[in-house]
């Protein structure tokens, strides 16, 4: 295990391997001041950073690229620049990422870079339809590239389990009914998936409508909203072989969990925990293979004694036969 970038504060690594050097895209925590409370106000980042190394990850120097996205250089997001990912296609880098517009709704954006350390230019508006957080940006082996998103409480996605009101521009005029109508379901119903989607041939918008991720238990069922295993927020995908890998924190049992199945759009069994409770709320990681070895990043607030919006990166050896 280590420590990955002791003299800042930063969280929710996104970890790919581009032209055989380890590039992380976290988020970036600050102090501001806000108070805490059940949605997420207290995290209210304004900027990417790009970090970067290569060589053993547990020991190697890393880079920091600096600033490669500022929220005042987005015109539709207003604050709270959360999880973000990077895909690339045909030699240009794609960042998704998520932050609240004016109305205080997260959309997903995309920046695009010709280089993996940017600057990242972003789109003017958010991807249409776009709603909710913590995107993941998978590449499957044909080339179609896939959007894993959704993030409970804070991240609003129970508020996008009924019909959305939707202007014929795709602007997002909010849920059809009760907001919070969702959130205190029965424990013995389904639990709240998230969404995939693929996304079209430029990566700038969704190319279908978003649909569902079920994960299913030992017997077959969708996970229930009382398991201490299902979804809460923090999508990662990657792939072995033929199987699909999709973790995931659990959010208020404080988990990170892994299930598998056989195409990008599940459903996806559940395997295991991956990573017990860290010192912290929030748990959230990548998962990546490099020089033959598998590493999971991911934060704890450790080093901030505890401060649940002051997160340290960290990364650390996984078994490979995990993913048998
Ligand atoms: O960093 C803000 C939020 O905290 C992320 O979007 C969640 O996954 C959690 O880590």
């Amino acid at each position: 295990m280590r420590y990955l970038f002791p003299s800042d504060y930063m969280a929710d690594p996104s970890v790919h391997v581009f032209n055989n050097r380890l590039y992380i895209y976290p988020s970036h925590d600050i102090e501001t001041g806000a108070a805490f409370d059940d949605d997420g106000g207290h995290f209210q980042m304004r900027d990417y950073h790009v970090l970067s190394l290569q060589g053993d990850p547990l020991t190697a120097p890393v880079t920091d690229h600096g600033v490669m996205l500022d929220v005042d250089q987005v015109p539709w997001a207003e604050k709270q620049m959360w999880d973000s990912d990077v895909v690339e296609k045909d030699g240009r880098y794609y960042l998704i990422f998520s932050a609240k517009d004016y109305n205080g709704v997260f959309h997903l954006g995309v920046a695009i870079a010709e280089r993996p350390e940017g600057p990242f230019i972003p789109q003017e508006h958010p991807i249409r339809g776009s709603f909710s957080i913590d995107p993941c940006v998978f590449k499957d082996d044909d080339g179609q590239i896939y959007c894993y998103f959704g993030g409970l409480w804070g991240g609003q996605l129970q508020w996008y389990q009924s019909p959305r009101q939707l202007t014929k521009e795709g602007v997002d005029l909010g849920p059809a009914g009760d907001r919070k109508t969702q959130l205190f379901c029965p424990a013995d119903v389904p639990a709240l998936p998230s969404f995939v989607v693929r996304m079209s041939d430029d990566v700038l918008q969704f190319a279908e409508a978003p649909r569902s991720v079920v994960i299913l238990d030992a017997d077959g069922q969708p996970l229930k909203a009382s398991d201490p295993h299902r979804f809460f927020e923090a999508s990662w995908m990657h792939k072995v072989g033929k199987k699909y890998f999709f973790s995931y924190s659990t959010g208020d049992s404080h988990l990170l969990c892994l299930a598998v199945g056989d195409n990008p759009y599940g459903p996806f069994r559940f395997q295991c925990e991956l990573l017990q409770p860290v010192v912290g709320w929030t748990t959230h990681h990548s998962i990546v293979q490099y020089d033959g070895r598998w590493w999971l990043f991911h934060h704890d607030c450790v080093p901030s004694n505890g401060i649940t919006h002051l997160r340290s990166l960290k990364v650390k050896e996984l078994d490979p036969h995990l993913f048998d």
